[in-house]
């Protein structure tokens, strides 16, 4: 695949640093996004270090749609060509019922999950389709396909992302940017810590008994969707551990 320009959404840690570093190594230019400006540092020189990669951080909260916007005018012209926006940060707070929750949390799950994503799609994606080119590589879920127990808002923001998406590649279907929504199951990242606020052992047991995908992992099949021939769109995946069949049946050992 020829140099492209890629933005990542939450690239500090998880699936998204995974990406960062899947492009970097492949000689692409980043432009690195998350809150945590520390850990995305730490990235930028791992990537600069190991693979003389080119990264610009930008570091702003996604839910702040200005912030977004003047981030994104901010960009050096030379950076503003952006061929490829992976919406990729999000999160869930709690498996609380969905009588029983808190919906201040949900707001938060539900503005970062559904809403930035929405926004960053609509600040980047327009140039995308004056330039002819682009691609746009949404992470979605395993949980958007069923509703699981504990799961209900995230499971209704993932099924927003893949309508998003598939909405999106309607829009577009006039012009070569391509859409993509990648659906992982078990993935082990900081993403069941912030479910369980902050309960390491509860996370732990997530993944108790089963080889979990890695943020590499899940890279993995972002870069593919993204290196393949300009003529060929990778609508959605699917992707997850080889003993897990659904987002509620995996096999432990037992
Ligand atoms: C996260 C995967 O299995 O927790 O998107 O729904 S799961």
């Amino acid at each position: 695949m020829e140099k492209k320009t890629v933005l990542i959404t939450g690239a500090s840690s998880g699936i998204g640093e995974g990406c960062a570093r899947k492009f970097g190594m492949n000689g692409h230019r980043l432009i690195l996004n998350g809150r945590n400006v520390e850990k995305l540092e730490a990235v930028k020189a791992e990537l600069e270090g190991k693979y003389g990669a080119e990264v610009l951080l930008l570091p702003f909260d996604v839910r702040d749609r200005n912030a977004a916007r003047q981030a994104l005018d901010s960009l050096p012209q030379e950076w503003k060509a952006i061929d490829v926006l992976v919406n990729n940060a999000g999160l869930v707070i709690g498996v609380d019922k969905e009588h029983e929750g808190n919906l201040d949390e949900w707001d938060v799950v539900i503005d970062t999950d559904v809403k930035a994503l929405l926004a960053m799609t609509r600040l980047v994606v327009p140039g995308m389709v004056e330039r002819g080119r682009g691609h746009v590589i949404n992470m979605g879920s395993i949980a958007g396909d069923y509703a699981y127990p504990g799961g209900s808002v995230y499971c209704a923001c993932k099924a927003a992302v893949k309508a998003l998406s598939d909405g999106l590649r309607i829009d577009l279907v006039d012009t070569p940017v391509r859409v993509t929504n990648i659906k992982p199951g078990l993935v082990e990242t900081n993403f069941s810590v912030v479910r369980y606020r902050g309960d390491q052992a509860a996370a732990d047991h997530v993944y108790e008994g089963i080889r979990p995908l890695t943020g590499d992992d899940v890279a993995e099949v972002v870069y593919f969707a993204a290196s393949v021939p300009e003529h060929i769109q990778i609508a959605e995946v699917l992707v997850m551990p080889t003993h897990q069949a659904t987002g509620t049946i995996a096999w432990r050992g037992k």
